[in-house]
């Protein structure tokens, strides 16, 4: 978002109260911020209780600067947390998980049939060798059998990495190797809109590049035709036809790895966040309860994929260890029909959706019709994720979806935060559209300058937290340094998210976005070093610089700026060939928008490119500040020629 909007946004004077009947019945109440202002570790160690703990913990925080342990000495399992104490419960005959296909094929998992396959599943792991410590990479479509898959992990204390399904087999096979996994889950193919994502083929491709896998488990999904390499490759249902059901869960040590996810920073390597097992459930299972104010007869709809970090927070971990009724689909919503999700709110009578901005702006773009058409009374409350959503969005979410009637939480986080740190309580917080209001109680945030003053409010700065939080990341996969050097070392002892922020006279936050160089594309992050890479990779291309540009259904788009080596000359069609290119390279989300093709790259002096130049050139303003750079001609030609071919 640019500042312009920025000013536009803080100008939006639009609020919306919590009604009193909401108000009345709602989980978490104001007391939660002056109970948790007045003593945060207090707080932080009453919502421990949510868990139960096969060992107690002696100590609430011990607090290093950057490396913080929660709840010392705690011994517990997440798996357990998830599935086994409900049993003991009525919710044993509850649904777990709701699940439709994108054919409409469906399954319910009651919390009982989730432990039987979780147990059984967890128990083929282990005669495949998979004990406590060992990684486990899953690459699966949105199925019931992922999430199996990660709880069967987290029973085993096998931190699991999993893979967004639209990641190409180069970014599977670097993500293996840096884990060095063992086991690898997949499936033979991927529903999408009608044809299939040929998942184990993408795998048999990135293995050529490994030599950690020792086993490769198939889930049958799309029944298309795979290979299956004799001695490695293993159907999961012929696995699991004989597998015990009875698995014991490893007690882990708070802070024992739980997951690993790859996230885009600003090199072209991904980072492993680490995450650990009892901050960071105590961190999702007491926002998810809070911010989504949970009941026990809730549909719960996060339409996340499991492979991002709102899908491991807010579809596994957090509703989960809730006890929640967990609605999961595997498609699109554009297929078959562009109703597709108002039509499984009407089928399921689904009471909380969590989505993200580009999705909301897609159907503003289809228009009210498709949701008018269906009956959605039965939501009750509405979650935004992944973005910042703007006012005009906002407010076609509360009509058109809510009814006018839903709370909006608009939930600022990131894959490191590892849970909600910004957003409303539904029952307590004023809402503003376009704000994502207030930390969380027990999560203190600051917006400083860049010399690292504390901003005033009505001013911006950049979003940074100095205190800890339980499920914030312990360090990046087998690089503490690019932990330390990453998040900790902008400013001496402080947690650098990345994004820009202003604060209003009431203390609301309203997010700017990255001030990095990592491009949102549909709520998915993507670095622009990736991205070059990837073109560079290319025998013709000598150098690219890449720029988020505004979009106004993904939000930013990915434009690219690329010099031929000597020798090579701009052809018809060489701009589709890179962008298949990067599509092959990293996946079809880092797809780029637009390929320019120019003779030079505005660079400083010292060499460095200027994408700050480019994105003034491709979003049609004025140029900033120009004083650093070599050679000011080039300029003039890329908004020329950039105007011309728009
Ligand atoms: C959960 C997730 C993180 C980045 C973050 C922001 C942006 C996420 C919001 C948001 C404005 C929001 N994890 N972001 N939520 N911006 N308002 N409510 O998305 O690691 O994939 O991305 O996403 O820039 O730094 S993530």
């Amino acid at each position: 978002m640019v500042a312009k909007e920025l000013e536009a946004l803080l100008s939006e004077n639009r609020r919306f109260k919590p009604s009193e009947e909401f108000q009345s019945k709602a989980n978490a109440t104001s007391d939660a911020y002056k109970e948790s202002s007045e003593d945060r570790l207090g707080f932080w160690a009453k919502q421990s209780e949510r868990l139960t703990w096969f060992e107690p913990w002696t100590e609430v925080l011990d607090w290093k600067p950057p490396f913080a342990k929660w709840f010392i000495d705690g011994k517990l399992n997440a798996c357990y947390n998830c599935v086994d104490r409900h049993l003991k419960t009525w919710r044993r005959n509850k649904a777990a998980i709701i699940f439709e296909g994108e054919n409409g094929d469906g399954r319910v998992l009651t919390y009982q049939d989730l432990y039987r396959e979780v147990s059984k599943f967890a128990n083929v792991l282990k005669s495949l060798g998979i004990k406590k410590g060992d990684r486990v990479t899953i690459y699966l479509p949105m199925i019931p059998e992922a999430v199996i898959a990660m709880l069967a992990c987290a029973r085993l204390g096998a931190p699991h990495s999993v893979i967004f399904g639209g990641f190409s087999a180069e970014s599977l096979k670097d993500r293996i190797n840096d884990a060095q996994a063992k086991v690898l889950i997949t499936s033979d193919g991927s529903f999408r809109k009608g044809n299939v994502v040929p998942l184990k083929a993408n795998a048999d491709t990135a293995l050529l590049g490994v030599n950690c896998i020792e086993h490769v488990v198939v889930v049958k999904r799309t029944e298309n035709k795979v290979q299956m390499q004799e001695g490695r490759d293993l159907w999961y249902h012929e696995l699991m036809k004989d597998a015990k059901i009875v698995c014991p869960a490893e007690p882990m040590d708070a802070e024992d790895m739980l997951f690993i996810l790859y996230t885009s920073g600003t090199t072209g390597k991904p980072k492993g966040v680490v995450h650990t097992t009892g901050g960071y459930m105590v961190g999702v299972s007491t926002t998810h309860d809070w911010v989504f104010d949970l009941k026990e007869d809730d549909v719960y709809w996060c339409t996340a994929d499991v492979g991002w970090i709102t899908g491991h927070s807010y579809i596994v971990y957090g509703p989960l260890a809730n006890g929640a009724t967990v609605f999961m689909y595997e498609g699109t919503p554009d297929y078959p029909a562009k109703d597709r999700f108002w039509e499984l709110i009407e089928k399921y009578r689904v009471t909380i959706l969590y989505t993200a901005p580009t999705a909301i702006r897609t159907f503003m773009k289809w228009g009210p019709n498709y949701p008018q058409e269906r009956d959605l009374t039965s939501l009750r409350l509405l979650g935004s994720v992944g973005e910042p959503i703007n006012p005009e969005a906002w407010i076609w979410y509360h009509k058109y979806i809510g009814g006018e009637r839903c709370p909006i939480v608009d939930t600022w986080w990131q894959t490191e935060t590892g849970m909600i740190l910004m957003t409303p309580l539904p029952g307590v917080t004023e809402t503003k559209p376009g704000s994502c209001t207030v930390p969380f109680p027990g999560v203190k945030m600051e917006i400083i300058d860049q010399a690292g003053n504390p901003v005033p409010k009505g001013s911006g700065g950049f979003i940074v937290a100095r205190e800890p939080w339980p499920a914030m990341l312990r360090t990046v996969y087998n690089d503490p340094e690019r932990y330390v050097s990453t998040y900790w070392s902008n400013w001496e002892g402080v947690y650098f998210a990345g994004d820009g922020a202003k604060w209003d006279e009431d203390g609301y936050f309203w997010i700017l976005g990255r001030v990095d160089d990592v491009i949102n594309v549909s709520g998915h992050r993507i670095g622009t070093a990736e991205v070059e890479s990837a073109l560079v990779d290319n025998s013709m291309v000598a150098e690219a610089a890449c720029i988020g540009k505004e979009h106004d259904v993904k939000g930013q788009a990915v434009v690219c700026f690329v010099t031929l080596k000597e020798g090579f000359k701009v052809m018809d069609g060489l701009d589709d060939e890179l962008k298949k290119h990067v599509a092959k390279k990293i996946g079809a989300l880092a797809r780029p928008e637009d390929i320019f093709f120019t003779a030079e790259l505005p660079k400083t002096r010292s060499g460095k490119i200027m994408r700050r130049l480019l994105r003034d050139i491709a979003e049609g303003r004025a140029l900033g500040d120009v004083s650093t750079l070599a050679d000011a001609s080039v300029l003039d030609f890329l908004k020329k020629k950039y105007n011309e071919e728009e």
